[in-house]
C-alpha cells in the first residue's frame, strides 16, 4: 500500500499521506512526499495541498527509526523541496501534528487545521530537540520567548493558541477538513497568495531580551535537572535569533545528532515504548470484552480513598465515598474538596470545574449504597483481617460482574479474594500516593481474576490518565517489593558510616527526584514503624536496617510533619538540614549493634542502592509477577522518581551491561556473606552470555 498518494481536484493538487496508526514520518513516507512534491511541480496546479487520512495529521517522525542508520531522502531535504515548490503548500492538519510533523507544517508556506487539533515539539521528552528546522523556523513565527517556551516544555497546544502565536494561519470550521482546507487553498490561489518560506522570516532583535537565554538554561538545569536536551534547544534558539537560518539549521543538526545519540535519549525513547507495551497483556486477545464502568464506589475517606475518589470525578464517573461513621465520611469529603481548592488558588482548576467534581461525590456509611457500583476500590487500613471483611461485605452487597478492586500495597490480593464467592471479580488496583497526581497505577492479577476483569481494568486506568503495569501476586507487587530493597541498603549505608546528606546528594546527583531520606522524612517514618509493629522479627528482617528510624519515631522524630526526622526541618522555608543529636543517635546505634563506621564513595553508595532494585526487578521476572523488564522501568519511572534520562533500573543495567552488574552483585556477596546480594540466576545467565533484559524481552515474545 502506497503511504502516499496524489489527486488534482480543479486547481489544486492534494497529497494524501496514509501510514497508520499516526503517520510517522518513515522513510517510505519521507520519499513519497519528496516525490509528490516533485512530480506536482510539473503539472497544472496551482496549489498543493499536504493532508493525512486516518486520526492525525504527521505525529512525528518515525521513533523507531532513531539510531539506526540515516536512510535517503532526509528529513531536511524533503522539508527544502516543499519550501522549494514554485507553488504554495499548505499543510492541513487534524489530530496531532507534533514533533517532524509541525515540522513539516511549518516548512509549507500555509497551514489550517481544525479547531480541535493539536499541534507541538515534544522532542524534548525524548531527549531530543526538534531536528528538522523546529527550532530555527518556530522562533520566527512566534518570538523567542513563546518558542523556548514551547520547545522546552514539549507540551501540545490547541489549534486557537497556534493560531495566537502565528504556528497556522487559519482555523477551519467545523469538522470537515478536506472542504475547509481546500476552500482555504482556493482563497490563496484567488488571491495571488505568495509562497511565504518561514525561514526567510527574520526575528527583531528588540522584540526579546538577550538575557533570556542565559536565564532559561539557569531554570532549566533546576527544572530539567541533569537533562541535556533541554539546554541544546535553548542553544538553538539563540542560533535562531542570532545566526542567519542556514547557520542556525547546522547548530541545529550538529545539536540533534548529540542528542540522539546520547544514552539519555535511548533511554527516553525506550521509556516511550514501554510505557505503550506496558498496558499489553500477554495472551489476552485484543477481543476480551470489557465491562462498562458508569459508577464507583470508594471504601475509605482517607488521603489514599480522597485521592483515588478525585480521579473518577475528573473524568466525570460518579464516585460514592463510603466510610465507618459520618464524622470520618465528613473529614474525608473535606480532604477531596482542600485538595480541588487548592487547585483553583493555583488557578490549575477553576472553581466551576471543582463544583462539578464536588458534586459526582456523594457519601455514605451503609454497604447497601454500593449495591450498584460497576466497580468498588477498597482503600482501607493496611491489614488483611479488616480488608477481608470489608472483602465479604462486598460480596453480599454488591451486584453481580461488579469489579472488586483493592487498593492495598502489601496484602495477598488472593487471601482477600478467598472470602468472596466471585473471586474472578477480584483485583488489586494499586494506586500511588498522592493518588490524583501519581501516574502510577499497578494493577495486580490474583490467581482466579478474569481476563474481562484484566482488560477493564487496563482501560479504566488509561480513562482516568493513568500509567498501568500488570503485576502478579507477591509481598509488596513490582514496586514496592524492589523499593524495600533500596531502602534496607538506604539505612545500611547511613548505620555503617554514609551520612544522609550525602546518600541524598549521590541520588539527586543520579537523578532521583528525591534522594531516599529526604522521601522518608516526606512520607513520614512512622509508616514503616507502623507497619513493622505488625511483623514477626524474621519479617522484619535485620534490625540493623530500621534501628535508626525507629529510634527517631519514638524520639517523635516523624520527619516533615513534626518538623524533624532524618533531619531537621527550618519552620518556615522547611529547608533541611543535618542535626548532630542524628548523627549521635546513629553513633549509638553503630554501636549497639556493632558496626564499625567508615566512608563511603559516592560509586559504593550508588551501587549499594541501585544493584538490589535490579538484583530484585530480576527475580520477579524469574518469578513471572511482571511481563517484561521495560514494565518495571515503567514502574519505577512513574511510581518512584527513578530518573527517565535512565529509562529504569533494567534499562539502565542494560547501559551499564549485565556482566558489570554479576561482578559487582557477586563482589557485595562476598564482601557481606548477605544471601540477598547473591545475583538472581537470570542476571548470571544473561550476563554469562553476554545478553542484556532487552534482547531476552525480545526472545521471550
Ligand atoms: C521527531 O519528530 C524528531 C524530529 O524533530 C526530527 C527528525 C530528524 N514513531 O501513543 P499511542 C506508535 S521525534 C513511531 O498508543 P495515542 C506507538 O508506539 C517524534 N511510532 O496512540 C503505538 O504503537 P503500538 C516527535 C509511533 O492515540 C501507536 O503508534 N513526536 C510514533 O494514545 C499508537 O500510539 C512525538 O513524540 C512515532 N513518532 O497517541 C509524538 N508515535 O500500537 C509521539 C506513535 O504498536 N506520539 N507511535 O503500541 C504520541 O505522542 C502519541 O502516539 C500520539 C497518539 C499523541 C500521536
Amino acid at each position: 500500500m502506497a503511504v502516499v498518494s496524489y489527486e488534482t481536484r480543479g486547481d489544486i493538487g492534494i497529497i494524501w499521506i496514509d501510514n497508520p496508526p499516526v503517520n510517522a514520518l518513515s522513510q517510505a513516507l519521507r520519499d513519497g512526499i519528496y516525490r509528490a512534491i516533485n512530480n506536482a511541480q510539473g503539472d497544472s496546479t496551482k496549489a498543493l495541498l499536504l493532508i493525512c487520512k486516518g486520526r492525525t495529521f504527521i505525529a512525528g517522525a518515525d521513533i523507531s527509526e532513531f539510531g539506526k542508520a540515516p536512510t535517503e531522502p532526509a528529513f531536511n531535504t524533503v522539508l527544502e523541496s516543499i519550501e522549494q515548490s514554485s507553488k504554495p503548500v499548505i499543510a492541513a492538519i487534524h489530530g496531532t501534528a507534533l514533533g517532524g510533523g509541525l515540522e513539516t507544517a511549518l516548512a509549507c508556506h500555509y497551514r489550517c487545521a481544525v479547531s480541535s487539533a493539536t499541534v507541538g515539539l515534544p522532542e524534548v521528552k525524548l531527549g531530543l530537540l526538534p531536528g528538522a528546522g523546529g527550532t530555527q523556523r518556530a522562533p520566527r513565527l512566534t518570538g523567542v520567548e513563546a518558542a523556548i517556551k514551547l520547545i522546552t516544555s514539549g507540551n501540545p497546544i490547541k489549534a486557537e493558541a497556534a493560531l495566537g502565536m502565528k504556528l497556522i494561519d487559519h482555523i477551519v470550521e467545523g469538522e470537515a477538513l478536506l472542504e475547509g482546507a481546500l476552500a482555504y487553498t482556493q482563497q490563496l490561489i484567488d488571491s495571488n497568495a505568495p509562497c511565504i518560506c518561514v525561514r526567510d522570516l527574520s526575528i527583531d532583535p528588540a522584540s526579546y531580551d538577550p538575557a533570556i537565554f542565559d536565564a532559561s538554561r539557569k531554570l532549566l538545569s533546576r527544572q530539567a535537572r541533569g537533562q541535556m536536551a533541554p539546554q541544546c534547544i535553548v542553544d538553538c534558539i539563540e542560533a535562531a535569533a542570532t545566526l542567519p537560518f542556514e547557520e542556525g539549521l547546522a547548530v541545529e543538526q550538529k545539536l540533534f545528532m548529540e542528542c540522539m545519540h546520547s544514552s539519555q535519549s535511548a533511554a527516553m525513547r525506550h521509556m516511550f515504548f514501554a510505557q505503550r507495551e506496558a498496558s499489553k497483556i500477554k495472551g489476552l486477545s485484543k477481543e476480551t470484552a470489557k465491562r462498562e464502568i458508569k459508577s464507583v464506589a470508594v471504601i475509605g475517606g482517607g488521603t489514599m480513598g480522597g485521592g483515588i475518589a478525585m480521579n473518577f470525578v475528573n473524568v466525570g464517573i460518579p464516585v460514592t465515598m463510603l466510610e465507618i461513621n459520618d464524622e470520618a465520611l465528613q473529614r474525608g469529603l473535606a480532604i477531596v474538596e482542600k485538595n480541588y481548592s487548592i487547585s483553583v488558588k493555583k488557578g490549575k482548576l477553576s472553581e466551576e470545574k471543582k463544583q462539578r467534581c464536588m458534586d459526582l461525590i456523594s457519601g455514605t456509611t451503609n454497604y447497601q449504597d454500593l449495591a450498584n457500583a460497576d466497580l468498588v476500590i477498597e482503600a482501607v487500613f493496611e491489614n488483611l483481617a479488616i480488608k477481608q471483611q470489608v472483602f465479604t461485605t462486598l460480596d453480599q452487597v454488591c451486584k453481580p460482574g461488579a469489579i472488586l478492586a483493592t487498593n492495598t500495597s502489601y496484602q495477598d490480593v488472593n487471601a482477600i479474594a478467598a472470602v468472596t464467592k466471585r473471586p474472578e471479580d477480584v483485583i488489586g488496583l494499586h494506586f500511588f500516593s498522592p493518588a490524583n497526581i501519581m501516574k502510577l497505577l499497578e494493577i495486580v492479577r490474583a490467581d482466579k481474576t478474569s481476563d474481562e476483569v484484566i482488560a477493564t481494568s487496563m482501560a479504566v486506568a488509561k480513562a482516568i490518565g493513568k500509567v498501568p503495569v500488570l503485576s502478579g501476586v507477591c509481598f509488596g507487587f513490582i514496586g514496592n517489593r524492589m523499593f524495600s530493597e533500596y531502602g534496607r541498603e538506604t539505612q545500611l549505608c547511613l548505620i555503617e558510616g554514609a551520612s544522609a546528606e550525602q546518600i541524598d546528594r549521590v541520588m539527586e546527583e543520579f537523578g532521583m527526584a528525591m534522594g531516599p531520606i529526604a522521601v522518608s522524612d516526606l512520607a513520614g517514618i512512622d509508616i514503616g514503624y507502623k507497619v513493622r509493629e505488625g511483623m514477626s522479627d524474621e519479617e522484619k528482617g535485620d534490625p540493623r536496617s530500621y534501628c535508626i528510624a525507629d529510634a527517631l519515631v519514638e524520639q517523635g522524630r516523624l520527619g516533615q510533619k513534626t518538623g524533624a526526622g532524618f533531619y531537621q526541618y527550618d519552620p518556615q522555608t522547611r529547608a533541611r538540614s543535618s542535626d548532630p543529636q542524628v548523627t549521635a543517635l546513629i553513633e549509638a546505634q553503630a554501636a549497639k549493634y556493632g558496626v564499625t563506621r567508615r566512608e563511603f564513595s559516592d560509586e559504593e553508595i550508588r551501587d549499594r542502592l541501585l544493584l538490589p532494585l535490579i538484583n530484585e526487578g530480576a527475580k520477579i521476572l524469574q518469578e513471572g509477577i511482571a511481563q517484561r523488564p521495560s514494565d518495571i522501568d515503567v514502574v519505577y519511572v512513574f511510581g518512584y522518581g527513578f530518573p527517565v534520562y535512565h529509562g529504569g533500573p533494567m534499562h539502565y543495567a542494560d547501559h551499564i551491561g549485565l556482566e558489570t552488574v554479576y561482578k559487582k552483585l557477586s563482589a557485595f556477596q562476598q564482601q557481606t556473606g548477605e544471601d540477598y546480594w547473591q545475583p538472581a540466576q537470570l542476571i548470571k545467565t544473561l550476563a554469562e552470555s553476554g545478553s542484556s533484559f532487552a534482547r531476552w524481552a525480545k526472545d521471550q515474545g
